[in-house]
């Protein structure tokens, strides 16, 4: 009996060992590699983003940002992703509800977002539990790949961003005094004052102020004449593009003109649509710089602008490597099983995309350089 069995394993390993020879196993960013079928994957990525809305112009990006890589990795043809998108609105109740709906479906390989940390609280520590990887491309507030093994993010933390953009501009301006101003209902703006303010006083910055405003809050009158008596060097603002453009608009308005630097949320051409040239003297952090030489770059701006007749930004850069990070992921796993997409996600490493090169780190964060810019004459520029 036993010698059966030991010639029948042997016989099944030879066979596998075969099959394994003919397929030639695929690994990250291998070109021409097959899946175990031989076939085209298929999956369904359920995709949660900010649609309608004040800050809808985030997920407008970041869906167009997506809807590119699609088309582009199915006409490659190793795998072939449906995208199932859902509006969140951006209320965390409401992407809660999307996604719970989308990982109710068995169909549903993975998902994308939501868009705003504040939402991804609510709907990561859900998709973990279920077992569902889920992965945030523009989700940069402090804990987010803490919540869970199956918590990933593309997006650089604030924790990274700020610091470089405030160093930078205080090498530059040679700031000593800073006021900042936040908005106090929101994940993420919350967690980039935190980093602003631990960062002013690890820097030895003397803090004049401390403001605070809402979401939707049109009238800063108030913060801003504390601010303008304070007379700081630099501003430090952590704030959502709707209500960051309205607060330098204001504040050029009343005559204050020394620099802004802001976190994630301000990175957004809507700050220049909605403040105009009161938006200049505003520094950012970013893994993405739209005037950047890289091939990889001018390519992907002039078919992001043949497709939707405007540039990329950086929201939409952070979704479009997403799927191509989630395609890379999904061609090692070799079929679109979510523990064995989980697997090969977790382990994506020298990634080369839009944003240069990246890796997770064990938990689940990037690896990743980042550049600061300003916006000078009305546009994004590399901050020199
Ligand atoms: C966050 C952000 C926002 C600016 C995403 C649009 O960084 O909520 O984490």
């Amino acid at each position: 009996m036993k010698g059966i069995f030991q010639k029948s394993f042997t016989l099944m390993l030879v066979l596998m060992l075969c099959l394994l020879t003919a397929c030639g196993g695929s690994s990250a960013g291998e070109e021409g590699s097959t899946n175990s079928n031989g076939g085209t994957i298929q999956a369904k990525i359920g995709v949660v983003s900010y649609l309608t809305g004040a800050g809808a112009a985030y997920g407008e990006a970041i869906t167009e940002g997506l809807k590119l890589a699609q088309s582009e990795i199915n006409e490659q043809g190793e795998v072939n992703i449906d995208l199932v998108i859902e509006d969140s609105a951006g209320e965390a109740e409401q992407a809660l509800s999307a996604a719970q709906k989308l990982m109710n479906d068995e169909e549903i390989l993975a998902i994308i977002g939501p868009t705003l940390s504040t939402e991804f609280f609510a709907v990561a520590p859900e998709a973990d539990l279920n077992g569902i990887s889920i992965m945030g491309t523009s989700t940069t507030a402090e804990g987010i790949p803490e919540i869970g093994d199956y918590v990933f993010r593309n997006s650089i933390p604030e924790a990274l961003a700020i610091p470089t953009a405030m160093e930078k501009a205080v090498e530059r301006t040679g700031a000593k005094k800073v006021a900042l101003i936040y908005g106090n209902d929101d994940v993420l703006t919350k967690s980039g004052f935190d980093t602003m303010k631990k960062t002013a006083e690890e820097m030895g910055l003397e803090i004049l102020t401390i403001e605070t405003f809402q979401k939707g809050q049109s009238d800063y009158n108030a913060q801003l004449t504390k601010i303008k008596n304070a007379n700081p060097d630099l501003i430090l603002a952590s704030a959502l593009y709707n209500e960051g453009a309205v607060i330098m608009d204001q504040a050029r308005k009343m005559g204050i003109d020394v620099p802004f630097v802001g976190g994630n949320g301000f990175n957004s051409p809507q700050v220049l649509e909605i403040a105009g040239d009161a938006a200049n003297g505003l520094i950012v952090a970013t893994p993405w710089f739209g005037e950047s030489e890289d091939p990889k770059v001018v390519e992907f701006n002039k078919k992001y602008e043949e497709a939707y007749g405007k540039l990329p930004d950086q929201f939409a850069a952070q979704s479009y490597d997403a799927l191509y990070i989630y395609a890379d992921a999904l061609k090692r796993a070799g079929e679109a099983e979510r523990e064995l997409f989980h697997e090969a996600l977790a382990e994506t490493k020298n990634f080369e995309g839009l944003l240069g090169n990246f890796s997770f780190d064990e938990i689940g964060d990037v690896v990743m350089d980042v550049k600061v810019v300003e916006i000078k004459d009305g546009k994004f520029v590399e901050f020199q």
